[in-house]
């Protein structure tokens, strides 16, 4: 269903019905309230994850369209707004036109600070404000906000400094929980972001803070094929978790250069992304707060469970199991907006909470320190406007944010 045409369908049940509406869909109903609450479409959990998923965007594009209906004139509307799309349904053409951006963002030099030596290129300034930032952007109230911006950033500077016309693209993990080698994201044909590392034997991953033993998969090594082959890193590691990966280094002074390390990794692929992990977060007991989504999808390492945002960090393995520098692998972004996608989808089927931050300032609260507010500004340093929290709420807010999902 497009867009457009949603929009227009529930604008004329806006205008001529009372105070609820109720819209069909195809296969799930999701009823809105001018009152800002949304009821929760019914969605069976014997349904595969990807069909679930669908359905989800479904009730968030209903529930979206009678949104959109209360706003008053607006710098950012669903006809200016930026469609972020499953790298899957882009065309050959579009994927390559991303590549091409990636690719040249790693050849532009450096604009960093620089106490920041080791960064080389202006994709490696993405890479080493993540590593400064990661004892308070992540596990703290900043985590959900603070990646929503960077990615908002990355894809600006592809389109601002590489000539890039599309979108930031995302990887639907659930359409790949079987075989991620298949992935068109990672096939490693000449329309992914590369295939598996090149075999090395190693004895798999301690993930989640080292509560979660994850084994090996077919990689390990340097990227085998694909546009990113052999592709280098400056920065980092600091704290793989993959075993092998190494030798460590210190700070961002400290120039590494080497090849990105991958480990595709099904056995995560297919134990976490499953349909009931989805609708928890989504529908289910675990939506119910922001605090409860913020907790929920961040993972409960001693319980064994790794939770959808590290799933995919532990499902490319290698390189991305760094908690500082995950990003030096490109496929870090689209991972990203599929993140970015999942709190976007929780915030309007939940527009009571869609406002709220969860957690300090500290990752883990450790060092303890104050609660997070909506006033707290998101670095971004070189990359781009330092916004607050509150402006990142709303993604077609406008300020800067104005992007939807399909
Ligand atoms: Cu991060």
């Amino acid at each position: 269903m497009y867009f457009s045409r949603t929009f227009v369908v529930a604008a004329t049940a806006l205008a001529s019905f009372g105070r609820v509406l109720a819209v069909p869909l195809e296969s799930a109903a999701v009823e809105v309230r001018q009152d800002g609450e949304v009821a929760l479409p019914d969605i069976d959990p014997s349904m595969n994850p990807v069909d679930a998923l669908q359905e989800l965007q479904s009730a968030v594009e209903e529930a979206m369209s009678h949104e959109n209906c209360k706003r008053g004139p607006k710098k950012c509307t669903l006809a200016t707004a930026r469609v972020r799309k499953d790298w899957a349904v882009l065309t050959k053409r579009e994927r390559k036109d991303y590549i091409k951006a990636a690719q040249c963002l790693r050849s532009l030099p450096s604009k960093g600070p620089e106490e920041w030596s080791a960064a080389q290129t202006r994709y490696d300034d993405f890479v080493a404000l993540h590593v400064n930032l990661t004892m308070s952007v992540h596990g703290s109230g900043l985590f959900l906000t603070w990646h929503r911006a960077f990615v908002w950033s990355y894809e600006t500077a592809l389109r601002d400094e590489c000539g890039y016309k599309g979108t930031q693209p995302y990887w639907n993990w659930f359409a790949d929980a079987e075989d991620l080698t298949k992935s068109p994201v990672f096939d490693g044909s000449d329309t992914s972001l590369g295939g598996d590392g090149e075999f090395v034997q190693h004895n798999g991953s301690l993930g989640g803070a080292r509560h979660i033993y994850l084994p090996s998969g077919a990689g390990g090594g340097c990227i085998k094929s694909g546009p990113f082959k052999n592709a280098s890193a400056s920065i980092g590691p600091f704290n793989p978790a993959m075993d092998g990966l190494g030798p460590v280094v210190l700070d961002l002074s400290d120039y590494n250069p080497r090849c990105i390390q991958r480990d595709l990794n099904s056995y995560a692929m297919g134990k976490w992304y499953t349909t009931a992990n989805l609708l928890n977060v989504t529908i289910g007991a675990a939506s119910r707060t922001h605090r409860a989504f913020w907790s929920e999808v961040q993972g409960r390492y001693p319980d064994q469970f790794l939770g959808l945002h590290t799933t995919g960090h532990y499902s490319i393995n290698g390189d991305n199991t760094d908690l500082y520098s995950s990003p030096n692998d490109p496929a870090f972004f689209l991972h990203h907006a599929m993140f970015d996608r999942l709190y976007w989808m929780h915030q309007i089927l939940h527009p009571a909470e869609a406002r709220e931050v969860a957690g300090t300032l500290t990752l883990q609260d450790r060092p303890p320190s104050r609660n997070a507010t909506v006033d707290d500004v998101l670095d971004m340093g070189t990359l781009g406007e330092s916004h607050p929290i509150k402006d990142m709420f709303d993604t077609l807010g406008g300020d800067p944010l104005c992007y939807i999902y399909l």
